[in-house]
């Protein structure tokens, strides 16, 4: 069972302290260095000069936006944005002779880097049901073969397509419009594990689920939090916007369980100061909060500014804004007046003086931001911790003015543009009357399943065939133990993907392997070369153009693939004009102008340098909410009980890994080498436990049901997390995850507060010798 490790894991751990700066010099040599090792130096120009520039590549690496254009630096990228684009560009292939060597069952041991290592995947393949290989098949069949178990049905709704964040504006749109003509809404993504709890709780409040913030914004921003992220490894340019902030007079206010390195100082790589200096120190205030302790440390923060107003009447609190755009103030400040300090105390772990001294930065700034990602997110009471921020924002009106509002940032470079486009099981009516008027058919009205109601369906025999267009949803998903057996229940499950990784071997009874052009590669379709579109976390929608030869000449793009499995499932089914959609891209854009809000004459705008911005209604003084205004909301909720010798365990990502995907074993800026199966640990609580550091543990989950879940052998590494707290490395700790730990409303996984215990490892590991 590859949940527990093997060979391949075998430890050199080494540990160093963890770095107090991000991303200088050995940053981008890390980067160049990684990119020589995989391709060549003419293709490492072509697709690093190319990256973020007007009619270049749309970097892979995460969706923080470029500068406009005329702004944009020579190299517009930062070291873990030249990672993934290095990682698509590689040179290795894998051929048919590659699965003729490795069944489908050893490989299921591999190690996820050692499947991503392998390279490019290279014609369709697939394993027929008792078959332990896969083996060659023609696009024709590999489709028809898709098609004919999607007809074989008893019903649309036994199907299930999930989308990853990497797919563009244009093969989303035709994906969700294949899936609701075939007859579901059955459209779980990846946005269902990473911001579906920001989506509802700005949605409930403020009337949209995106964020405010543009990055003229964080410019003019006094006061800029940043929640719950660790933006020097996963979001790096955003240190250089922090860093501008910072020049123009801005105060940055971390919160995080973590000293991660990007919100200590910055190194800026694109300037000799940034270099050789000592770089621009970020937070000026840290609050090492314990995890899920978010919601009582806004909570409080409220409640101080209530308790200012009251002492200096009129002067804290933006009345005009509150009297004329907002409702609900008065049972939420009567909520947050019964706030009890030794509750909040004990759920964040800091002092009151800490958060007294965060009021007062807060008093002194007109203008505030509060930047967030998976810290608040990922835990049950993550859509009440949002929401509380939101009337934290209210409270000063610091949404709709320059400078000040919600910053959900997001993960994937297009997660935001896919749900505009359609990718979502519970897409509102209006979507659906346009897709009816547009195309002619009466699209599904019954919502459909997101990522952990399909699980629960598979295990249930409900859904029988699923189709993941990229991604790797038995990695991304929780209970790996349990995913995994639901999905091998499935009788057909078929990926459309650049890279080999645990969901082409974690399979049904038949398997497909429907390998397609990555970003950084020419797309040439029968009407001429293609590009396509995307839109990031500050709803900027631009053009994706690659420049590389495509990996093999046997790759299809995704549109090819989805529009071609479109008609041969559909055949004269609708007036969907499935071959101009795939000869030209523009096609699908005009009926997305049609269909799509703010997408009027999208041809000719996403000509335009550095394309367009979606207007945010918030923006412009309007609260689309059912009473037209922003809604002050009562939360409860409360961190897990964590008993005695237990602890909470977050699970979150290295410096080098892309999600799913290591690239190495190590985590430089934490100071953690040559393992990844590692568990850092307060040393307080390893003296309290009578572990030292490069013990080997297992870690063994604790949830209300008696399945035993158990991450085998980690070794422990002391860090400076709060006590009674633990950090380890996603996706190897997913198996801990139950998978009905889920966020209320928002059904997100809980993976960033599992209850867990440490035991001795019971077995021996492997070492390398
Ligand atoms: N290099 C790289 N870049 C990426 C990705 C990648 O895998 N690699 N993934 C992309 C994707 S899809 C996403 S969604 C983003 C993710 O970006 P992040 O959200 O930065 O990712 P995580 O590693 O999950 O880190 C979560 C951070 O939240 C903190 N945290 C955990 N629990 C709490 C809590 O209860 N309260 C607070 N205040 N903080 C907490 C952790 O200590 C950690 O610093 O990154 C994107 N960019
Ligand atoms: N425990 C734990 N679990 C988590 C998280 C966590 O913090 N903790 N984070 C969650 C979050 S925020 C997210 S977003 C999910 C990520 O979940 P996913 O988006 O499902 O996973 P990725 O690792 O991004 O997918 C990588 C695969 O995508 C394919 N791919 C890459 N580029 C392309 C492309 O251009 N086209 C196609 N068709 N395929 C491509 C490759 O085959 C590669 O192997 O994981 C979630 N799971
Ligand atoms: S910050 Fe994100 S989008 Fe920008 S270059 Fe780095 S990885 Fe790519
Ligand atoms: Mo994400």
């Amino acid at each position: 069972m590859r949940n527990a490790p093997n060979e391949e894991d075998a430890s050199d751990l080494s540990v160093s302290p963890p770095k107090d700066w991000a991303t200088g010099v050995p940053a981008v040599a890390h980067a160049i260095g990684y990119s020589l090792e995989q391709t060549s130096p003419r293709r490492t120009a072509l697709t690093l000069l190319n990256m973020n520039q007007i009619s270049g590549i749309d970097c892979p690496g995460c969706a923080w936006p470029d500068p406009a254009p005329g702004h944009r630096a020579k190299n517009e990228y930062c070291e873990n944005g030249a990672k993934h684009i290095n990682d698509e560009a590689t040179s290795r292939r894998i051929t048919p002779d590659f699965f003729r060597r490795h069944s489908v069952s050893e490989l299921a041991e591999r190690s996820d880097l050692w499947l991503n290592q392998q390279g490019r995947l290279t014609e369709p393949m697939v394993k027929r049901a008792g078959s332990d290989y896969y083996e060659s098949i023609s696009w024709r069949d590999a489709l028809e073969l898709l098609a004919t178990e999607l007809n074989s049905l008893d019903s649309p709704d036994e199907a299930a397509f999930y989308t990853s964040g990497r797919v563009s504006n244009e093969a989303a749109f035709t994906l969700q419009l294949f899936a609701r003509a075939f007859g579901t809404n059955n459209l779980p993504d990846c946005s269902n594990l990473c911001h579906e709890s920001s989506g509802f709780a700005l949605h409930e409040t403020i009337g949209t689920g995106k964020g405010t913030v543009s990055l003229l914004d964080i410019e003019h921003a006094d006061l800029i939090f940043v929640v719950g992220q660790n933006p020097g490894s996963n979001h790096p340019r955003q240190l250089t916007a922090l860093e501008r902030a910072k020049l123009n007079g801005a105060r940055i206010v971390a919160v995080n369980p973590l000293p991660e390195a990007g919100l200590r100082r910055f190194k800026n790589p694109q300037k000799v100061r940034g270099v050789l200096g000592p770089g621009v120190e970020i937070a000026d205030r840290l609050l090492q909060i314990r995890p899920s302790g978010d919601l009582a440390l806004f909570r409080a923060l409220n409640r101080l500014l209530l308790e200012s107003e009251e002492s200096r009447p009129g002067t804290v609190l933006d009345w005009d804004f509150i009297r004329s755009s907002t409702s609900g103030f008065e049972a939420f400040a009567e909520h947050v007046a019964a706030t009890d300090w030794d509750e909040v105390l004990a759920q964040t772990g800091l002092t009151r003086e800490e958060i007294t001294a965060v009021r007062d930065e807060v008093l002194h700034s007109d203008r505030v931001i509060v930047c967030w990602a998976m810290g608040l997110t990922q835990h049950r009471y993550a859509v009440p911790t949002i929401r509380e921020i939101v009337n934290f924002l209210l409270l000063r009106g610091n949404l709709g003015r320059t400078g000040t509002g919600a910053c959900p940032v997001r993960g994937h470079s297009n997660v935001q543009g896919d749900r505009t486009m359609g990718i979502w099981e519970q897409m509102p009516d209006e979507f659906l009357d346009a897709l009816q008027r547009e195309f002619g058919f009466d699209p599904p009205r019954e919502h459909g399943l997101d990522s952990v109601n399909t699980i629960r369906a598979m295990r249930e025999g409900r859904i029988k065939v699923f189709l993941g267009v990229a991604g790797n949803f038995v990695r991304a998903t929780p209970d790996s133990d349990v995913t995994e057996a639901a999905l091998r229940r499935c009788r057909l499950t078929a990926q459309i993907s650049t890279k080999l990784n645990r969901s082409h071997v974690v399979c049904g009874e038949t398997a497909l392997i429907l390998p397609t052009l990555g970003r950084t590669e020419r797309d040439i379709q029968d009407r001429g070369e293609q590009f396509v579109t995307v839109e990031d976390s500050m709803s900027e929608v631009h053009r994706s153009r690659g420049r590389l030869e495509p990996a093999s000449p046997l790759l299809l793009s995704e549109v090819s693939i989805l529009s071609r499995l479109a008609r041969k499932t559909l055949g004269d089914r609708g007036e969907i004009p499935w071959e101009s959609f795939e000869a030209d891209y523009g096609t699908i854009r005009d009926r997305v102008s049609r269909v799509v809000p703010g997408f009027h004459d999208y041809n000719r705008r996403v000509e335009e340098p550095g394309g367009f911005r979606l207007t945010n209604p918030v923006n412009e003084g309007i609260f689309p909410t059912s009473t037209g205004t922003a809604h002050f909301t009562v939360n409860h909720g409360a961190a897990p009980d964590v008993p005695n010798g237990h602890l909470m365990l977050q699970t979150l990502r290295s410096h080098d890994q892309w999600n799913t995907i290591p690239y190495t074993n190590d985590d430089r800026y934490r100071g953690i080498h040559g393992d990844r199966r590692v568990v850092m640990v307060n040393q307080d609580d390893l003296t309290e436990l009578g572990l030292s550091e490069g013990d080997r543990v297992d870690l063994v989950g604790v949830w209300s049901d008696d399945i035993d879940r158990r991450a085998p052998g980690f070794r422990v590494v002391p860090y400076p997390t709060p006590k009674g707290c633990a950090a380890a490395y996603y996706p190897e700790t997913n198996v801990l995850v139950p998978l009905d730990s889920v966020a209320e409303i928002s059904n997100q996984p809980a993976f960033k507060s599992v209850v867990i215990r440490m035991e001795k490892a019971q077995v021996a590991h492997p070492s390398r010798t």
